[in-house]
């Protein structure tokens, strides 16, 4: 029997622990969250989703968090480590997780043990960090790759056994020994790249792609709103291009764990060698303008109305940083949330995914508190959400953060609507 340990059982560990499982491997689990660890041993599975929660049920008997993670380590074949790599404060990478796991493995590894890290980091960062952790292990043979995750939380189509994946190792028996591994828990493509900086810098651009793309977007709707064009419009008319056309949506910020933190990745290891990333940066830029850009267009339509923001009743829909998942990590309602405080507006939010994020309890509770509503997450909830209740509660504005309700029917109820690029 092979055995696993999965260092960091999150967003990204509890499934790839799931799928271990499900291919018959032991499996061993550790996370530093302790609350989590015990809802695990409860069988209770700590994050909301729907996939993860079914490929939980089925295995949750079979992933050991009890022991510790040395003991298990000491006994498992592969380690795969799945930690958080966020940014500081001023978006440097923090690898703390990263290297507390790493000399883990390096105080228990046992001999040929394959190492496996998911966690997304900058190129180098196997090189230049993890290996001289793990060399510090008395262990003479051991192997190294690098496997960037591709979770999409909540995406009910590319579940984590449907994704492709690339690999790179230190040196070929290591890429070898992961691409042999991948191939029996993934159903889908899994690509050997020649070096594990390739497969590191293979995560890191896909996403920083997709960051600013988001913010070629949030500039155009900044521009479309003083030119009264309706984005969303305009997307669907380029989006019939059959090629080189890929239609992304602007909102009310970019949040969660990977697209605003895996630029910052590159950016601060390429000043390293010299060389700054003026785009990406902006990019960067555009898109942490967008919070203060949504309370601005708020601020607009109160002066319209001869309102001021002071004292203001703001009902906030959506905590999460995304539709239908309860993660709030970077999340731009945050933020949205700071500059109405700060202005001295009253805020009530709502999330039925978030409760801990939400001051009210429902929805209706918070139209009934409320003068003013900021969408800022398109939870399938809001977008169903029964659009009379908006004026039943005497509801004045509505600043759809996604673009996402009816904009006829809102303002055919008398309520002022203004989206991101759409009004
Ligand atoms: N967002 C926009 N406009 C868009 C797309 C997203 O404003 O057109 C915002 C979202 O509201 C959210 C943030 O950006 O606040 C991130 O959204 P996301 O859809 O990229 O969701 P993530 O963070 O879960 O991204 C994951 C990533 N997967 C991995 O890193 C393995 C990303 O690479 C995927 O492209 C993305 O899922 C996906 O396609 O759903």
């Amino acid at each position: 029997m092979t055995n696993v340990t999965i260092v960091g059982l999150g967003y990204v560990g509890l499934p790839v622990a799931c799928l271990c499982a499900v291919h018959g491997y032991e499996v061993y689990g550790e996370d530093t969250d302790k609350k989590k660890v015990s809802l695990i041993e409860d069988g209770i599975c700590p994050i909301k989703d729907d996939y993860l929660e079914n490929q939980f049920k089925k295995v949750k008997d079979r992933i050991k968090v009890t022991v510790k993670v040395e003991e298990a380590i000491k006994k498992s074949d592969i380690v795969i480590i799945c930690v958080p790599t966020p940014v500081d404060k001023n978006n440097r990478p923090d690898l703390t997780a990263l290297k507390a796991a790493c000399d883990s493995v390096s105080r228990s590894m046992k001999e040929g043990t394959l190492v496996i890290v998911e966690s997304t980091i900058f190129p180098g960062t196997t090189e230049e960090v993890i290996l001289p952790i793990l060399k510090k292990s008395d262990v003479k043979k051991f192997y190294v790759a690098h496997c960037p995750e591709r979770i999409d939380p909540g995406n009910k189509n590319f579940t984590i056994e449907r994704i492709p994946r690339v690999v790179g190792g230190i040196d070929k028996e290591s890429s070898l020994k992961a691409y042999e591994f991948y191939k029996k828990i993934i159903n889908a493509s899994i690509i050997e790249l020649k070096s594990v900086k390739a497969a590191e810098a293979t995560k890191i651009m896909e996403n920083t792609f997709r960051d600013i793309n988001i913010a070629f977007i949030n500039e155009m709707a900044k521009s479309f709103d003083k030119a009264g064009i309706d984005i969303l419009e305009v997307i669907k008319g380029a989006s019939t291009k059959p090629f080189a056309f890929m239609p992304h949506y602007p909102g009310a910020g970019v949040g969660g764990h990977c697209i605003p933190v895996d630029p910052y990745y590159l950016i601060e290891k390429a000043k390293q060698s010299g060389f700054e990333h003026e785009f990406l940066s902006l990019a960067r830029k555009i898109n942490e303008s967008m919070p203060h850009y949504t309370v601005e267009i708020f601020e607009n339509q109160l002066k319209k109305l001869n309102k001021v923001i002071k004292d203001a009743k703001v009902g906030i829909l959506g905590f999460a940083y995304k539709a239908n998942v309860d993660d709030t990590r970077e999340s731009p309602a945050l933020k949205i949330i700071e500059i109405l405080k700060d202005k001295k507006a009253k805020v009530f939010v709502f999330d039925p995914y978030v409760k801990k994020g939400s001051n009210v309890d429902n929805i209706d509770e918070l139209m009934q508190k409320s003068d003013y509503i900021i969408l800022v997450t398109d939870h399938k909830e809001f977008k169903d959400m029964d659009l009379n209740k908006l004026k039943e509660n005497n509801i004045k504005i509505i600043i759809d953060g996604r673009n996402c309700l009816n904009k006829k029917r809102i303002k055919d109820l008398g309520i002022s609507y203004h989206g991101i690029g759409r009004s």
